[in-house]
C-alpha cells in the first residue's frame, strides 16, 4: 500500500482542511486511526496492540528550561480532553520521553511531539529532514496515511523559535500562546480532523493569543470524534441530517450549514462539498434548526472566514447568495434525515469583519478579529460589529438564540479608519443556556452573519465531560482531564472518589484526608427521634438502631436514603421515649 504524508500547517495558514469536516478519499473514507480493527502494518510502538491506544512520545526538554514540566503536562492535558469525549474508542498513552534532537519523520514508527528551537541563519525553521519550513506557523501536525486513509503514524511540532508559549490557564494577561489550547487543536489534526468554520471552535484555522474561547472542545468537535471513533453500541443514541443546497437548480459548493438547538447554540456545522451536499453526523436525538449562509468574500477587506480558512480545497466556494431562514429537522436514531435548501442569489449588501467584544465602557472601542466569550453577568453590556459597509441606520444587531434582552442600538461611522460600527446594549438573563452562538446584522430582507464567534460562557468549565468542576481539577492535578483527575477516580485510594473529595473539601491526593461520617445531633420530640449527619450529595445512607449496647443485632430502619445536600436528617417516628442506640452507615 502506498504511504502519504499530510501536512496540517495550523493556525496561520490552512493547508488542507474542512469543518467538523473530514478529509475523505475517493471511497468516502475519512482520515482516521483504526483502533478497533488494527492494520497489521501499523507498528506496535505507534498503536499499542494490547490496549488499542495511540502511543505518543514527548521530547523531554519541552520549550523552556524553567517551565518544561508544565509544558509537557499541557500537551498531556490536551490529549486527555480528546480521550474524555464520551462514547468513543479514542485512547492515548505515553511512551518513554525522548532526548532532545527529535525531528518529524513519517517513517520511523514513532509518534513524536516536540518544540523546534533553532532557526537557520536566514530565519527558516526547518523540520522533516529540513524539507519543511514552519517559521510562519504556530504548530504543525504531520499524519502519515495509507491510500485507504488509515493513519499509520503522526508527528507534531510546536514552533519554539518565532513563537512564545505559556501554560497557566488562570493567567488571563499573557499574550503568548497557551500550550494546552494549541495542542488541543493539533491533536484534532493528529486524529484526522480538519478546520471548522466556527470562530469559537478549537479547530478554527486561526486563534487569538492568551487564554481564549478556543480552549476546550465545542459540541462540533465532540460530534466529530463520536462520528469517526464512536463505540458501536452507542449508535442508537445518534442520527444524522443530510441534504443539498441548490441555487436555480444548480448545486452550491462551499455553503456553510449550521445546526442550532432550541436555545440558538450551535450544535454542529459543516460546508457543502463540490456536489452541493452536506452531512451533519452523530447528532443526539433531538430537534434542530438549520440555516445556510455564505462564507465571506475573499475580496473583502479582512474577511473573517473565507474559503481557504476552511481548506485550500474550498477555494472558489460560492459566496454569491443570501443567508436562508431556519428549517427545523428532528433527528431519528441511526437514520439520516434529509433536509434540502434552495437559496436566493445575490450577496447581502453588507458584511461583518470585526467585532467589538462585550464591554461595560461606552468609550472603549476594541477591534477584534477573533471570537470572544461573554460572562453570564446579570448587567448591561455593549457588543458591536464593524465593517466598511455596515448600514448607518435602521438596522438591527442580534445574537442568535434566547436568554438575551436588547437595549438601544447605536450607529457610528468611521470609528476606525474605514470601519463603521453598530453597537447594541445587551443583558443576559440568569437562565441563559451557555454555548457557541452567532452574531448577525439585519436590514430589510438582508442579513449577514459571523458564525460561532460568540461563546456564552458557563459559570464552571467541564472540558473533560465528567461533571466535576475543572478549576478544582486543575488545582489538584498536574494533568487536568487525565484518568487520575476524573470525577469517579480515587487516586489516593482512600475509598472516596474525587467527586466526593471535591464536595466535602478534602484532598484527593491524601489518603488521610477523606470525608468522615459524623452524627451531628439526635433530638427527641413528639414526632419521634431525629438524627442529623453530614452527608455527600448522591451517596446512600442506611440508619440502624438497637435498644441495648449489649445486643449484638443492629436493626435496619427503613430503606437507604439518597443524600441531596451536604447534611441529612432522618426521623424515626416509631420511637419517642425509650433509650435507643443509632448508627448511620454510608453505603459504597
Ligand atoms: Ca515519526
Ligand atoms: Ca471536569
Ligand atoms: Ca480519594
Ligand atoms: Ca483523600
Ligand atoms: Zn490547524
Amino acid at each position: 500500500m502506498k504511504k502519504w504524508l499530510l501536512i496540517f500547517i495550523s493556525l496561520i495558514s490552512a493547508k488542507t482542511a474542512i469543518a467538523f469536516v473530514l478529509f475523505k478519499n475517493e471511497d468516502g473514507e475519512p482520515l482516521r486511526w483504526h483502533l478497533d480493527d488494527l492494520n497489521p502494518l501499523v507498528h506496535t510502538d505507534v498503536v499499542n496492540r494490547k490496549t488499542k491506544a495511540i502511543k505518543f512520545h514527548l521530547s523531554r526538554d519541552g520549550w523552556s528550561e524553567k517551565n518544561f514540566e508544565n509544558e509537557l503536562n499541557s500537551i498531556r492535558s490536551a490529549a486527555a480532553q480528546w480521550e474524555a469525549v464520551p462514547e468513543t474508542v479514542l485512547k492515548f498513552e505515553e511512551g518513554n520521553l525522548l532526548e532532545p534532537g527529535v525531528d518529524i519523520n513519517g517513517n520511523d514508527n514513532q509518534n513524536v511531539i516536540y518544540w523546534v528551537k533553532e532557526a537557520t541563519p536566514n530565519g527558516a525553521v526547518l523540520v522533516n529532514n529540513e524539507r519543511t519550513d514552519i517559521s510562519g506557523a504556530l504548530a504543525v501536525t504531520f499524519p502519515t496515511y495509507f491510500d485507504d486513509h488509515t493513519i499509520v503514524e503522526a508527528d507534531m511540532v510546536f514552533n519554539g523559535v518565532t513563537q512564545r508559549w505559556f501554560t497557566d490557564y488562570t493567567n488571563t494577561f499573557s499574550n503568548d500562546n497557551l500550550v494546552e489550547a494549541i495542542a488541543l487543536h493539533e491533536f484534532g489534526h493528529f486524529i484526522g480532523l480538519q478546520h471548522s468554520p466556527l470562530g469559537a471552535a478549537s479547530m478554527f484555522s486561526r486563534t487569538v493569543s492568551g487564554v481564549s474561547v478556543s480552549a476546550g472542545l465545542t459540541l462540533d468537535e465532540v460530534a466529530a470524534v463520536q462520528s469517526v471513533y464512536g463505540i458501536k453500541n452507542a449508535e442508537e443514541q445518534f442520527g444524522g441530517i443530510v441534504g443539498s443546497v441548490t441555487l436555480d437548480g444548480d448545486k452550491v459548493f462551499g455553503a456553510v450549514v449550521i445546526a442550532e438547538n432550541k436555545h440558538g447554540n450551535i450544535v454542529q456545522s459543516t460546508v457543502t462539498d463540490k456536489n452541493g451536499n452536506y452531512e451533519l453526523l452523530s447528532l443526539p436525538l433531538n430537534q434542530y434548526h438549520l440555516r445556510v449562509s455564505p462564507l465571506h468574500s475573499p475580496q473583502a477587506i479582512q474577511p473573517l472566514v473565507r474559503d481557504i480558512d476552511i481548506s485550500m480545497e474550498y477555494k472558489g466556494a460560492n459566496i454569491n447568495f443570501q443567508p436562508t431562514k431556519y428549517k427545523s429537522t428532528t433527528v431519528a436514531s441511526q437514520k439520516n434525515t434529509e433536509t434540502n435548501f434552495t437559496i436566493r442569489r445575490g450577496s447581502p449588501s453588507f458584511y461583518i469583519n470585526a467585532i467589538r467584544p462585550a464591554t461595560k465602557k461606552d468609550n472603549l472601542y476594541e477591534l477584534s478579529f477573533g471570537p470572544f466569550g461573554i460572562k453570564r453577568k446579570n448587567e448591561k453590556q455593549l457588543i458591536g460589529v464593524y465593517s466598511p459597509n455596515l448600514p448607518s441606520n435602521s438596522a438591527t444587531l442580534r445574537i442568535t438564540g434566547d436568554g438575551i434582552v436588547y437595549g438601544i442600538t447605536t450607529f457610528e461611522a468611521n470609528v476606525f479608519e474605514g470601519f463603521n460600527l453598530i453597537t447594541v446594549e445587551i443583558t443576559l438573563e440568569k437562565n441563559i443556556v451557555p454555548g457557541v452562538r452567532s452574531l448577525y446584522v439585519e436590514k430589510g430582507n438582508e442579513r449577514s452573519y459571523v458564525n460561532g464567534f460568540i461563546e456564552i460562557l458557563p459559570n464552571t468549565e467541564d472540558f473533560d465531560f465528567d461533571g466535576l468542576n475543572d478549576s478544582w481539577q486543575r488545582k489538584n492535578f498536574p494533568v487536568f482531564a487525565s484518568k487520575l483527575s476524573r470525577a469517579s477516580a480515587d487516586p489516593d485510594a482512600d475509598g472516596y472518589s474525587n467527586q466526593d473529595e471535591y464536595l466535602t473539601g478534602k484532598d484527593p491526593n491524601d489518603i488521610d484526608s477523606y470525608p468522615t461520617l459524623e452524627i451531628k445531633s439526635i433530638t427527641v420530640d413528639s414526632s419521634g427521634t431525629t438524627i442529623q449527619w453530614n452527608s455527600i450529595p448522591g451517596k446512600n445512607y442506611q440508619v440502624w438502631r438497637k435498644k441495648n449496647v449489649g445486643l449484638s443485632e443492629w436493626i435496619k430502619i427503613k430503606e437507604p436514603h439518597t443524600a441531596q445536600r451536604s447534611f441529612m436528617f432522618f426521623v424515626d417516628t416509631s420511637e419517642r421515649k425509650e433509650l435507643q442506640f443509632y448508627r448511620v452507615q454510608a453505603l459504597p
